[in-house]
């Protein structure tokens, strides 16, 4: 009985898709629509993306029969995947608004109240409300600021401080909390004027829900494939769910504190500057937007404080520690950046942003990172908001595309030799100047969506790093093995976990205590 079931349930499945083929076919469209990876009614295009390799890899390798543009079924929704920059770009920049959408799933609207934030809130008057009072807030608070530089520094001077603690009784440091705990220091001060020492409760909370959620969030789970899923008992969406509600307690109390105090007359940070910028929206009765009729709600705020603060967090704390892999399988390029680090900025004094310009390794190797291993190799996916097209293929009104980073970055055409960690392919040809060699290269996004915290984070990378490198080399310890460079796919791409032996330079033996 069971068997005979079976062959009807195969038999169905079989026929319902030779007649989706043929429809396919038939219906005239055919040449227009990108080409199609197998699919079968409910379970869509499942069976073809299986496999040892993640999502972004085997996104690259089927372009080899599909082409670089194709599409497939994720359960019931259709998914473009664009794997080159001509067609990326269309989707980000000359089509940006026709492209702004954002699936809804499950996972994600756990994370963020059913989109109340920017990242994965979808495209609307309230979204694009919502981004630009945050685009102001950050650049007032931001990009260019003395005192966000004085913040970087005065953490970078305290995470040195640990590296030279362990040195001077040999100890070799799991980088990654040190990291983390510098970066979330300097959003900390930023958002809520207020900052975390080590071993502190809170911090370490912090640490632990924001690992869960990177663990389940986002990451194309079955459950945000089929979200039906729900209904049966899911360890990940349990844990998701737990740690969600971890960290809005903490924002809540971080939002409560900041509306009791709050004054017009000053601003201490982000959170005031997002609370003063709803308040008069709220009572500019004249405009044409106010927060009412835009419905600016506080969870709206507390969602965007949750992203700045996840964002700013877990994406430049990914770049470092992959930047101190990759500079711990290279040896070499961590001398050049010593060298230019001696002879720019020398002994005396620490780096300040004011170096940038005079330090082209070091920024070239920045850049370098970022393209060999992006952040979020597949963004987060677009919808399309209405009827339109990519390149000749057209797209439906809801289709989702997926725009695959790792494909762009790793294009055989546009990069030399792609796996190699080659931070001179930046510099041009007098290796004094830097350049970008492709336009293939889209390491923070593009167009309406593009991220928010590209120059805060730059200059974090740039401070963080030359202040370890001034002062220290790094290596795994005697006898242990290099760290693998493949990473662990999800809502960023995860390093592996291990130790760093931190060898203090000549003249770096004991922490001096200086300031930028
Ligand atoms: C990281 C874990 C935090 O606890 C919550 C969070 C918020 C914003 C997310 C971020 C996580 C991961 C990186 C994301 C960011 C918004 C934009 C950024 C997705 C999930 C990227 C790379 O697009």
């Amino acid at each position: 009985m069971a068997w005979f079931l079976f062959l009807c349930v195969f038999v169905a499945l079989a026929l319902a898709l030779l007649v989706q083929q043929l429809k396919l076919r038939m219906s005239g469209r055919g040449p227009q629509e990108p080409p199609h990876l197998p699919a079968l009614p409910l379970i869509g295009s499942l069976l073809s993306l299986q496999g040892p390799n993640p999502p972004h890899v085997l996104f690259k390798e089927l372009q080899e029969t599909y082409g670089p543009t194709y599409s497939l079924m994720m359960g019931s929704h259709r998914v473009i995947v664009v794997n080159h920059h001509v067609h990326a770009k269309e989707v980000l920049l000359k089509k940006g608004k026709t492209f702004a959408g954002r699936p809804r799933t499950v996972t994600t609207d756990v994370l963020t109240r059913d989109g109340k934030d920017i990242a994965f809130g979808d495209y609307s008057a309230t979204w694009r409300f919502h981004r630009k009072i945050v685009h102001g807030a950050l650049c007032m608070f931001g990009e260019g600021s003395a005192s966000i530089e004085k913040i970087i520094c005065a953490e970078a001077q305290s995470l040195c401080s640990v590296l030279s603690e362990a040195a001077s009784v040999g100890l070799a440091l799991d980088l990654s909390p040190e990291l983390t705990r510098a970066v979330t220091n300097v959003i900390c001060s930023l958002c809520f004027n207020s900052s975390y020492s080590r071993g502190d409760p809170e911090f370490e909370a912090m640490l632990s829900y924001s690992q869960g959620i990177v663990d389940t969030v986002a990451k194309d789970s079955l459950v945000d494939i089929f979200p039906w899923l729900q209904i049966f008992p899911n360890a990940d969406l349990r844990r998701l769910k737990q740690c969600v509600s971890i960290r809005d307690n903490l924002l809540q109390k971080k939002f409560d504190e900041h509306k009791a105090d709050y004054s017009d007359h000053v601003q201490r940070d982000l959170m005031d500057a997002l609370l003063r910028a709803k308040r008069s929206a709220e009572n500019n009765n004249t405009a044409e937007i106010s927060a009412e009729s835009v419905g600016l709600s506080d969870d709206h705020l507390l969602m965007t404080v949750g992203d700045i603060f996840g964002a700013g967090v877990e994406t430049t704390t990914t770049v470092l520690k992959w930047a101190v892999t990759y500079l711990i399988h290279h040896p070499q390029v961590q001398r050049r950046i010593q060298e230019e680090l001696d002879s720019k900025v020398g002994g005396d004094r620490s780096p300040r942003l004011s170096d940038r310009g005079s330090l082209p390794y070091l920024e070239a190797t920045i850049r370098e990172v970022l393209r060999i291993r992006p952040v979020a190799p597949l963004f987060i996916p677009h919808v399309a908001v209405s009827d339109t097209s990519i390149g000749d293929f057209s797209v439906r009104k809801g289709t989702r595309v997926i725009i695959n980073l790792w494909s762009l970055h790793h294009d055989e055409k546009e990069w030399k030799n792609p796996e190699l960690f080659d931070p001179g392919r930046f510099l041009d040809s007098e290796a004094t100047g830097l350049t970008i060699p492709s336009s293939s290269y889209l390491p923070f996004g593009a167009g309406i969506r593009v991220c928010l915290g590209e120059a805060l984070a730059k200059m974090e990378l740039f401070l963080f790093l030359s202040w370890i490198l001034q002062r220290f080399t790094l290596s795994v310890p005697p006898g242990h093995a290099l760290p693998s460079l493949e990473g662990k796919f999800g809502v960023v791409l995860q390093t592996p976990k291990y130790k760093v032996t931190a060898t203090p330079r000549p003249g770096w033996e004991r922490q001096r205590s200086q300031t930028c």
